[in-house]
């Protein structure tokens, strides 16, 4: 089986990929002091790197506001932006692309995370009534009760966003990616469940895929469209998510974005029906595809042969792999050589140091 769709170059926005196979963006919640991407980041990320190849940097808050999990790092210092650059440098190095993930967990934070202990803040005040969440000290507790963004506060919110952009262009990164996904700030303002506001941002769909589309439009200010694309996750009920006209919400989105000319679109494909009448739960997302017609990339839980059959059929245009490329740093090569793949080690997919991080092999080391 030769893979050969998932094998052959994609243009993406400014450039031109030289294979499909996209690692995705992973929480790994191993920073350093002062959220500082940690010394074995560099390894990591260049350990994964391929010529032509993309990877997405881990979700990374764009300000302290935004943090809602021990030890992510952020891109709002200084010191932030140079060990970014060292990661950067290490994909660079290798001929690699290096796009970063921009987050605000909005309501999914913790007091223990901001600064002055406040609460997290959110489109409205509607605590996250499933699961627990961490403290800044490791503690697992209940979610709290947000506090509601004032309409005045908003254009804060944005201009969080655009900073971030700023700084990941000053340390380098070859593009940015809005995480619009499970659950977090972006998200609760798009879902009915978590948005109650009455204002422009809540309300009609328009209104509440209003902060999405600003902050899309503050990255391309910083970056041009073809250097920016969105991550979602419209069938997802990870963080009390579940609006019930997800396709309504999305098509809007996505057609929204299509306007703006963004280099491509990031869905994650729901693992279940999300409630709704389908035969296979990859259906759902396939119903967002005459909302999309420019680059789109797939994620959740592809193999080789089901990512190249997805690439081949129109599906999608790459795939971005998790937990394989977490386990294995030369994943694109396991694949195109139908290699067998390290088996992932969920104990260390959370914080920790070297171990589960720097140490898994590559082909080489596992066949001689
Ligand atoms: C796993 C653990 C913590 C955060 C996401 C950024 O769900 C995350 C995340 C994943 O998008």
């Amino acid at each position: 089986m030769s893979l050969s769709s998932l094998f052959s170059p994609l243009r993406f926005g400014r450039y031109e990929l030289a294979h499909r196979v996209i690692m995705a963006p992973l929480t790994r919640m191993r920073a350093g002091l002062g959220n500082v991407p940690n010394e074995h980041a560099p390894t990591y990320y260049g350990q994964r790197a391929t010529p032509g190849g993309l990877i997405f940097a881990e979700a990374t808050q764009v300000t302290p506001y935004g943090q809602g999990y021990p030890t992510t790092p952020g891109i709002h210092s200084p010191e932030q932006v140079e060990g970014w650059k060292k990661v950067i440098d290490a994909v660079h190095g290798k001929g690699g692309l290096i796009f970063l993930q921009l987050w605000h967990t909005g309501r999914s934070s913790h007091s223990s995370f901001q600064p002055g202990g406040v609460l997290p803040v959110a489109p409205s005040a509607i605590a996250i009534t499933s699961g627990t969440t961490l403290t800044s000290e490791w503690r697992s507790v209940p979610f709290e009760t947000p506090r509601a963004l004032a309409l005045d506060e908003i254009p804060e919110i944005v201009d969080a966003y655009r900073q971030g952009a700023r700084n990941a262009m000053e340390a380098g990164f070859d593009g940015v990616e809005l995480h619009g996904a499970n659950g977090y700030l972006i998200q609760q303002f798009l879902d009915s469940r978590s948005n109650q506001r009455t204002d422009r941002y809540g309300g009609s769909i328009e209104n509440r895929s209003r902060l999405l589309l600003e902050v899309t439009a503050a990255l391309i200010e910083v970056w041009g469209a073809d250097r920016v694309g969105v991550r979602m996750s419209p069938f997802g009920s990870y963080n009390d998510m579940g609006d019930p006209d997800p396709i309504g919400l999305y098509s809007h989105v996505l057609s929204r974005l299509g306007e703006l000319d963004i280099a491509y679109a990031h869905l994650i494909e729901a693992r279940d029906g999300a409630g709704m009448e389908i035969d296979t739960p990859q259906e759902a997302v396939d119903r967002l595809r005459p909302s999309w017609r420019k680059t789109l990339l797939l994620a959740g839980g592809f193999n080789g042969e089901s990512a190249d059959a997805a690439i081949r059929s129109g599906r999608a245009d790459a795939i971005a792999f998790g937990r394989h490329f977490l386990a294995n740093p030369d994943l694109p090569r396991r694949l195109r050589i139908g290699a067998p793949l390290n088996a992932y080690d969920r104990k260390t997919f959370y914080g920790g140091g070297a171990a589960g991080y720097i140490d898994y092999p590559a082909l080489e080391a596992v066949s001689t």
